[in-house]
């Protein structure tokens, strides 16, 4: 291990990272450079402390295990702060916190955090390195499991400190475990300080310091602290740019045309499933740019152009098979690490859904042997289990993934949410501005990707209402802008999906490879083919003959249901929509009241 800061050679950086040595008193620093031999280094010493299992080499090359405390599976949203100086620029639906106050609480933390421990420096680039909507940031972490995966998730090393330079910009990011040790003390095998968890942003200063938790989107701080909280600041005062929770796939037609398109969904809602499915419609092909963010910026030639910020899918792994997603498991065959998911006697890893049945024995991810037959298999699998994966080892990657930096150009965008009732199969917006009220009445049941009631509906506007980074409402107003900055018709058309309408406690649409079948209706509306669709007080939807359901056996009824419009539950849904979107007060803009209002007359006139 290094124990040097020569590589840094960025004036700013070497001063911030020598005053957080000082701060947090760490027995050791290593500047991440990036290199195989280092990440093999970390991986056996992360094996030797315990924190890592290796899988069996020879069903699982170069594959990890690992277990979190029990407490620390998930974002926690309520431990998640948008500290501006004003409360009202980050909004009624963020935590709030006075900058300097935080700042202080945060401070008193960290010093002597990192006692006993090694700190990780990791130059990162969000998208590729040196690439024209990329960015640069530097995570310290006193955690081996996080600098590992962000080894995968994020691009690190030399290479990003050469284009940092000496006074390139870059995002601090700060992160501690809070779990100093004394001299002798066994290192636990999942450090966190469940009572100190803080997962905080400063917009103004497009800083992010997290502490207390190890897990994820918590301190994999390049994923949704920078990518999305900080990104979205810094796209709303470029002004072009939108930093957003979606994938990102490119599709092929069988006659060879290829289309773009992107799509948010609230977490554990189904972006990595579509943005690497296998079509089930013939000669359709999907390969996949990301599957999580995408950074999106307005071209010269006034298109709108998606890159992935990432390089590595953090997955959710229960109901990933080799039905449902056969490409999320080729792509972690090998190199992957595995959190939370049930341990096999052979040295592999199973969780619910990868097969039919569990295996015979196994120990669960909470240490524990089980038997089948005996114990529940609940138990085996935390349900916000989870891969990392590198997207170079993925069967269907997109080749503008390597070799398109600036990124694609967008031709549809999707929201979506998970409903068991009222929201059709898929509907398209009338015009862009139609398309934001869309985004901003994203609902979705709650999943286990964040703490919290499962089930409940929540609004989760654009997929984004933990992701942020200001004011939704003025979030709101920066999509509105787009048409006044380029030629309307340029800009992606935009599309709702719902896969998860049920009857008696059963999906209506089976979804996965099926979705293809939508995808298709997607692209023909984009083409512009006739008689595709049919107007509706909610937007354009097919009809069932416009949908291709070749060899698809569906009850007649149960298409019908879910491509039908309910007025009645749409005019209570507008109230719902206008309830939630009344706390943004002065902030919501004019439009998107407008086009509620709209929505509401045309289902009234529908009415009568
Ligand atoms: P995050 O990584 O948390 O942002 O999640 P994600 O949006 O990438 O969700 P993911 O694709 O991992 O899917 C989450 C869960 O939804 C998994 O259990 C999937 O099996 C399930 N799912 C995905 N697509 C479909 C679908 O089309 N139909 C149904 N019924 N379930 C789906
Ligand atoms: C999500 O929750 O949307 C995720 C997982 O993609 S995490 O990295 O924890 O944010
Ligand atoms: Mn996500």
């Amino acid at each position: 291990m290094v124990n040097d800061l020569s590589l840094i050679k960025n004036k700013k950086a070497l001063a911030w990272i020598k005053e957080q040595i000082a701060l947090c008193t760490p027995d050791k620093v290593h500047v991440m450079d990036g290199s195989i031999e280092e990440i093999r280094e970390l991986n056996e010493l992360l094996v030797k402390k315990g924190t890592f299992l290796r899988l069996n080499p020879e069903k699982r090359p170069n594959c990890f295990y690992t277990r979190t405390n029990p407490g620390d599976t998930a974002r926690v949203e309520a431990a998640t702060f948008i500290c501006s100086k004003k409360q009202e620029d980050a909004g009624p639906t963020n935590n709030w916190m006075d900058p300097t106050q935080m700042k202080k609480k945060l401070h008193a933390l960290m010093k002597g955090c990192m006692k006993g421990r090694t700190m990780y420096v990791i130059p990162f680039s969000m998208g590729p390195t040196g690439g024209k909507i990329s960015r640069i940031g530097i995570e310290i972490t006193d955690s081996g499991f996080v600098a590992a995966n962000m080894r995968i998730m994020t691009r690190v090393g030399t290479e990003v400190l050469k284009v940092l330079g000496t006074d390139g910009e870059f995002v601090p990011a700060f992160h501690s475990v809070i779990s100093p040790l004394e001299p002798g003390q066994k290192d636990i095998p999942w450090p966190c300080d469940l009572k100190n968890r803080y997962i905080v942003q400063f917009p103004e200063t497009r800083e992010i310091i997290s502490v207390g938790s190890g897990y994820g989107g918590n301190s994999l701080l390049g994923k949704k602290c920078f990518a999305l909280r900080i990104a979205t600041v810094l796209s709303r005062d470029e002004g072009r740019s939108l930093a957003e929770h979606m994938l990102v796939l490119g599709i092929t037609s069988p006659e060879g045309k290829k289309h773009y398109i992107t799509a948010a969904f609230p977490s554990a809602c189904g972006k990595t499933n579509l943005a690497m499915m296998n079509c089930s419609l013939p000669g359709w092909k999907v390969t996949v740019v990301g599957d999580d963010i995408a950074w999106m910026k307005l071209n010269k030639d006034g298109r709108l152009y998606a890159i992935n910020p990432e390089s590595g899918f953090f997955g959710v792994a229960p109901g990933t098979s080799e039905e449902s997603n056969p490409n999320a498991l080729r792509t972690c065959e090998k190199d992957a690490i595995f959190t939370n998911v049930a341990l096999t006697t052979d040295g592999d890893v199973w969780w619910k859904g990868l097969t039919d049945q569990p295996p015979a024995n196994a120990i669960t991810w909470k240490g524990k042997k089980w038997t089948r037959g005996v114990d529940d298999p609940k138990e085996l699998c935390h349900p916000n289990s989870r891969f990392t994966a590198d997207i170079s080892n993925c069967p269907v990657v997109d080749p503008a993934y390597h070799n398109a930096p600036d990124g694609v150009p967008v031709d549809a965008i999707i929201f979506g949410g998970r409903r068991e009732s009222v929201v059709p199969l898929v509907f398209q917006s009338r015009d862009w501005n139609h398309g934001v009220l869309l985004g901003s009445s994203v609902a979705s049941e709650r999943t286990a990707a964040a703490e919290g009631k499962m089930g409940e509906l929540r609004f989760d506007p654009f997929a984004m209402l933990p992701f942020c980074g200001y004011n939704m409402a003025d979030y709101f107003s920066h999509w509105l802008s787009f048409p006044s900055k380029t030629d309307p018709a340029k800009l992606p058309k935009i599309f709702h999906v719902n896969w998860f309408r049920k009857e008696n406690g059963k999906f209506l649409w089976p979804g996965y490879g099926e979705n293809s079948r939508v995808l298709k209706w997607i692209i023909d509306r984009i083409e512009g083919k006739e008689n595709s669709a049919v107007e509706t007080p909610i937007g354009y939807l097919p009809t069932i003959e416009s949908l291709d359901l070749s060899g698809l056996d569906i009850p007649k009824e149960d298409l019908k249901k879910i491509l039908t419009v309910d007025v009645d539950a749409y005019l209570s849904e507008v109230q719902k929509i206008r309830e939630y979107h009344s706390q943004f007060g002065s902030h919501l803009p004019s439009k998107l009241s407008a086009e509620l209002d709209a929505l509401e007359a045309r289902l009234k006139q529908a009415k009568n």
